[in-house]
Formats: structure tokens, sequence, C-alpha cells
């Protein structure tokens, strides 16, 4: 299998399939998003009718299509991670969903390449409209990142052809592409530059390259954005009609259950929102790329966005762009994020909120966000080799991330607010499905995320169980295998067996959250800064920038690297100004954030709760399990709360939930 390697990269990709999870904690995950999630999230999608819609362009099944315009991208998605857990994994059932997909996919797509059911259904003598509203490039990226991740798990080159068709029908089919034809809703941007590192065809680079650099280059997009405005109410009118001709009922009982677009939010939301709209901002068209120098608007098309524009500097080491993106970057993390490494704080535009603006109850942080924010990590690390970037990725995987989604796979949060009532809990489905198969993709690959290399370093970025090999080009092997007690304790032991002559360089991860770090290399104590003051100087109160990189290098034969990372328990404080956080902590341990539910702590009303600097915070499982840690906090009276980590809320029924909680010196 070929590694990602970019000319202008610090170190490149080991690619997944290389890796083996050995990782408690993980292999856990993907065993429950390989024998339960990926097979829910299949039966939902016929529940829903989404792969109807392709049965019946094919003449498979009489019906009417169903769900939003870009439903297509929820199966697209899907058979990218099924493909993705396929390349490690064997499961004949798996298998034959997938083939049968791709197989109903290739029926459904035109001669020239084109699918997207919403205008092959509705509206078939018409293509290419309303870039900014409606997603057919869109679902024609997801649907090319589906074919990429089936090709390198199974080398047929048949399905790949569908994603080449698809790829080469925008470069013949928009040949005239300007300003305007850029999507309001970025995605096939990644899928070209993916398509292109496989085939090493210069075509689809070059179609990312005139897609991002054309973007938020529209004269008078207000003009463009009515129009199109227009024109899809028009669109979506003549469905109804068409919907009612064939006698059905609007909303049909699959898709009433599922919406989750929450609309509570401060005062003034619909007008902010209405003029982010018309001025582009929530599509991210306001400004030319290199002008983007802060995350605004919806916020996974801003993660979507930011990571294929990370992927272009790879590319081309244009460094103006990485400039760009290491300011929008730093904003981000310094400004806009929630201590859970959550973005997006606002309802309805789904998007990032002012400076500070971080509501724990409004706060959107749809699970799609957190995925974008660590893709867009993942490319600003292996482009740059900086720690605050693999630091955030371990933050956001352990909190934003797999919160998403309920122990058992199947149910799925949308939204991920750090602080709710009684009313809100994990659901099978959503009307909008984009969440539960992008947690899935996520977690089929998460070992991509624990090395990189270069020519002479070995990066270890993650501390994740798990082994590899690593071919040198003069045939040698740099065997690794590591072992990790994370997330609940910090000891990490890393045998490498260095099969060359020549010495290896390693970079090895010290986590920002950590004090006092103890490595020893083959039993001798690494000399370490000693002390670290944890730098807050964010508005969430988590900052990575204290993470780094620890240079070591080992000679040729058998290392072992032991760490000891500890997991103190630490009292968070935000900025100040983010309002609803003055008088308030967060608790974390090691790359947790914790939290408080009601069905824990006595009273229902929980945000009464508060904590003081008498009380103790105490482990309530035993140092020789490997098990969840809950915390106790316990004052003098003997009183406690109970804290869990925040990725494990919400899965012992319904409860009330907040992270922040009062504190008194
Ligand atoms: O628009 C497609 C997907 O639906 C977005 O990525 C999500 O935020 C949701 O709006
Ligand atoms: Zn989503």
């Amino acid at each position: 299998m070929k590694s990602n390697s970019s000319p202008h990269s610090k170190s490149k990709e080991v690619h997944f399939s290389k890796i083996t999870i050995t990782d408690e904690f993980w292999k856990t995950k993907q065993e429950t998003n390989r024998n339960s999630a990926i097979l829910h999230q299949w039966e939902q999608l016929e529940k829903s009718k989404t792969i109807d819609n392709f049965r019946c362009l094919s003449g498979e099944k009489e019906g009417f299509r169903t769900g939003y315009f870009y439903t297509d991208s929820d199966s697209h998605k899907w058979a990218e991670a099924a493909s993705l857990i396929l390349t490690n994994s064997k499961s004949r059932k798996l298998e034959k969903l997938v083939e049968d997909y791709f197989n109903l996919i290739d029926k459904v797509q035109e001669d020239d390449g084109y699918i997207f059911t919403y205008n092959q259904f509705h509206f078939p003598e018409q293509r290419w409209k309303n870039f900014q509203i409606e997603h057919e490039l869109y679902c024609l990226g997801h649907l090319i990142e589906a074919t990429c991740a089936y090709y390198l798990a199974t080398g047929n080159k048949r399905i790949l052809e569908i994603g080449e068709t698809a790829a080469k029908l925008v470069i013949n089919g928009l040949s005239d592409f300007t300003a305007k034809h850029t999507p309001g809703h970025p995605e096939i941007e990644i899928a070209l530059i993916k398509l292109f590192r496989i085939t090493k065809e210069k075509c689809y680079l070059e179609l990312a390259e005139k897609i991002l650099e054309k973007r938020g280059r529209m004269k008078f997009f207000v003009l463009q954005i009515l129009k199109e405005n227009f024109s899809q109410s028009k669109r979506t009118k003549l469905v109804e009609k068409q919907r009612k001709t064939a006698s059905i009922d609007s909303m049909t009982s699959e898709t009433k259950i599922m919406s989750d677009l929450s609309k509570d939010g401060p005062s003034g939301l619909f007008i902010r929102t209405y003029l982010q709209f018309l001025s582009g901002k929530y599509f991210q068209q306001n400004a030319p790329i290199r002008k983007l120098n802060k995350p605004i608007g919806h916020s996974v098309r801003w993660g979507y966005l930011a990571t294929s524009i990370t992927m272009l500097f790879q590319e081309t080491g244009d460094e103006s762009l990485l400039n760009t993106l290491e300011e929008s970057w730093d904003h981000m993390v310094c400004k806009r994020m929630y201590v859970t490494g959550g973005i997006g704080s606002l309802p309805l535009s789904e998007g990032f909120g002012r400076d500070y603006e971080l509501n724990n109850r409004h706060a959107y942080n749809e699970t799609c966000a957190a995925i974008s924010s660590i893709y867009w990590s993942w490319e600003m690390l292996i482009a740059t080799g900086q720690a605050q970037y693999a630091d955030l990725m371990e933050w956001q995987l352990y909190n934003a991330f797999l919160v998403g989604m309920s122990e058992d796979g199947t149910t799925y949060f949308y939204r991920n607010p750090l602080e709710t009532n009684g009313n809100f809990e994990r659901k099978p489905w959503y009307k909008t499905a984009c969440c539960p198969s992008n947690i899935s993709r996520t977690l089929a690959k998460i070992g991509q995320y624990i090395y990189s290399i270069d020519d002479s370093t070995l990066w270890i970025h993650q501390y994740v169980g798990s082994s590899f090999n690593y071919d040198l080009e003069d045939g040698k092997v740099i065997s690794v295998s590591m072992k990790s007690g994370f997330p609940w304790k910090g000891n990490v032991k890393i045998t490498i067996d260095n099969g060359s002559e020549k010495k290896l360089a390693i970079k090895l991860r010290i986590p920002s959250w950590t004090r006092k770090a103890l490595i020893l290399v083959n039993g001798k104590e690494e000399s370490i800064p000693e002390f670290c003051e944890l730098d807050e100087s964010t508005a969430s109160g988590y900052s990575p920038y204290n993470s780094y990189y620890l240079p070591l290098e080992l000679d040729s034969g058998k290392s072992e690297i032991e760490m000891n990372l500890p997991m103190e328990t630490l009292l968070r404080k935000s900025d100040k100004r983010v309002k609803g956080n003055r008088g308030k902590i967060a608790l974390t341990r090691g790359p947790l954030v914790y939290c408080f539910e009601s069905i824990d702590n006595l009273t229902s009303d929980i945000p009464d709760s508060r904590i003081n600097s008498n009380m103790v915070i105490k482990k309530l499982s035993s140092d020789s399990e490997d098990k969840v840690v809950i915390l106790g906090i316990e004052d003098p009276s003997g009183e406690a709360l109970k804290a869990i980590p925040y990725f494990s809320w919400g899965n012992r029924g319904k409860t009330a939930m907040q992270v922040w909680i009062d504190y008194e010196k």
C-alpha cells in the first residue's frame, strides 16, 4: 500500500492498512464500529429510503425520491467508511453490501459520469444548478472519496473509474469554471487531491486548485445567492407538486422524526444567520482563501475547506496559503473553540460565533465539525511537524469526536452541547444523517494518525497501542510496537527494532496536559524540561501549545522507550471574556474532559452543584484496573459529586449534564 508523500510536507503518512491496532480502548471502539455501527447505519439508510433513491433510478424499484437534496452523500460516505473498515478486516456480509452498493451506483451513474439523484429524479434535464445551496459537487466529492477508499482496500480499478469519471465530468462539463461554480459546501477539493495522490493524474490536482483559487471571488455574491435561493425554492415547490401527483405524503414517517436543526440560540440569531448567508460568510465565500484568516461560517464547511487548502499547500508549497492557515488555526483554538475541542457555537448557521462567544447550552459543536477539524489538524501536522496539531487531534478525538456515538454504536449525537437539561439524547438516525458515517470512517482509519515518517525520522504523534513494520528503501525494516494505558493511565512502552545500520531519529510527542513527564530510553532517563506551566491563554482553558516533540536517537537493533506521562486532574478556567464560564471550572484528567450527569449527582437540577477548594478529588476506580476512570469530588462532610468522561455521557438514559461547574475558592 502506498503512503502519501507530498513534496512540501515535513513527514509522510503511513497508510493505516500497515498499522495493527492492539489498543484496549481504540480496538473496542473499532470493533463496535465494525460489528454494530456500520450495519446499523446501513439499516437506517434502507429505512430512510436513501438507497431506494438509487434503486428507483436504476429501475430496480418503483417509487418516489425521498429526503433532502444531499442524501446521496450519506450513503457514499457510508460506502467509504465500510471500505475503510474492510481494509483491515474481513466481513463477507459487509463486503457484499459494499459491492452491491457500488454496482447500483454504477448503474445509476450516467455515461458521462453524472450522478446526483435529486436532479436525476426530479429534473432530468437540469444540471449544475445552485452551486451554493444544493450539493451536487459535495455529493460527487463523497462518491470520489468512497471509490478511492474501495480501490485502496481491494485494488478494484473498475470502481475507482466511477470516481474518475465523475471527476472528469467536472473537468469537461464545467470547462468554463468560474467563481460562481465554486461549491457552497467544500468537500470535492479533498476528494480530488486524494484522487490525484492515487492516480498521479495532474488534472485532478489542477481542478482542486482551480476550485479553491476561484472561491470568494464572486462579484455581488448577494445577487447570486438571492437568485439561487429563488431557484431552489421554486424547485422545492415543483418537487412537492410531483410528490402530490404521485400521491405521496410530503413528510413520510421516516423523515418526520429525525430533524435536529436546533434554533435555540442567542437573540438576534436569525438575522445574524441571514446576514452571513447574504454576505457569503456562511459559505466562506466572502473572501479569497488567502484572506480567510479567521474561522467563520458553517463549521463543517470551514473544516473541509481548510483541510483541502492544507492539502493543496502540501502539493504546491505556496507559503502564502500556509501563513493564512496557521493564523486561522490559532484563531480558532484561542478564541472560537470549546474546552471539549468542539467548534461551531451557533445553532441555525451551524457555525462559528464571535470571539469568546461560547455558550454551553446553545453550543452546536456538530460531530462532523470536530471531525473536519481533526482532518485539518492532521494535514497541518503532516505539513509542518508542529506538535500543537497532534495535541489538538488527541484532545478532539477523545472529547469532541467520540461523544458523537453511543457505546453500542447505534445512536448518535449531531450537536454536542456542554450543558443540557434531561431531554437531550442520542438518536438512531437523523433527517440530515451526515454524522454517523463520518464517525465510522474516522474510527476505521484511526491508525493513520499515530505515526508518520520522513527519510530519517519516525514521528510518534499519538499513544495508541499498535504495531507496524516500515520497509526502508534498501530492503531493511523498522519494526515498531507500542503499548499504551491511554486515556486512563499515562504509561506507554514502545519497542523499536531498527533493522538499518544507520541511527534512527525519533520525535516523541509530549502532550500539553502533562507535567513532569519521565522518559527512559533503554532504561536511561532522558533529560526533559522538569516542569512546564500550563498555558491557559485560550478562550476555552485548553491550550495545545505546550506540547512538543522530544528528539531521540536510537542505535541499530532493539530499543525500548518507556514513558510515564502523569495524568493529573486539572481545574481549567476559561478566559473571562467567555461570559457563561465566569466563576466556573472544567475538570480534566490527562487527555479527557469530565462532566457531571444528574443521574450520578443526587440533585436533578445539576446547575446548582458547585465545588470548592476544600473538596478532594479522588479516582473512584482502582489503579490496577484499565477501566473508565470516574472522579469523585468529596467535601469534608463526605458529600460527593461524581464526574465521568464527557465522551461517555448520555449512555445510561436521559440525564441533565454539565461540563463547567461553579467553583468557590
Ligand atoms: O450540508 C451537508 C451536511 O449537513 C453538513 O456538512 C452538515 O453540517 C449538515 O448541514
Ligand atoms: Zn454531521
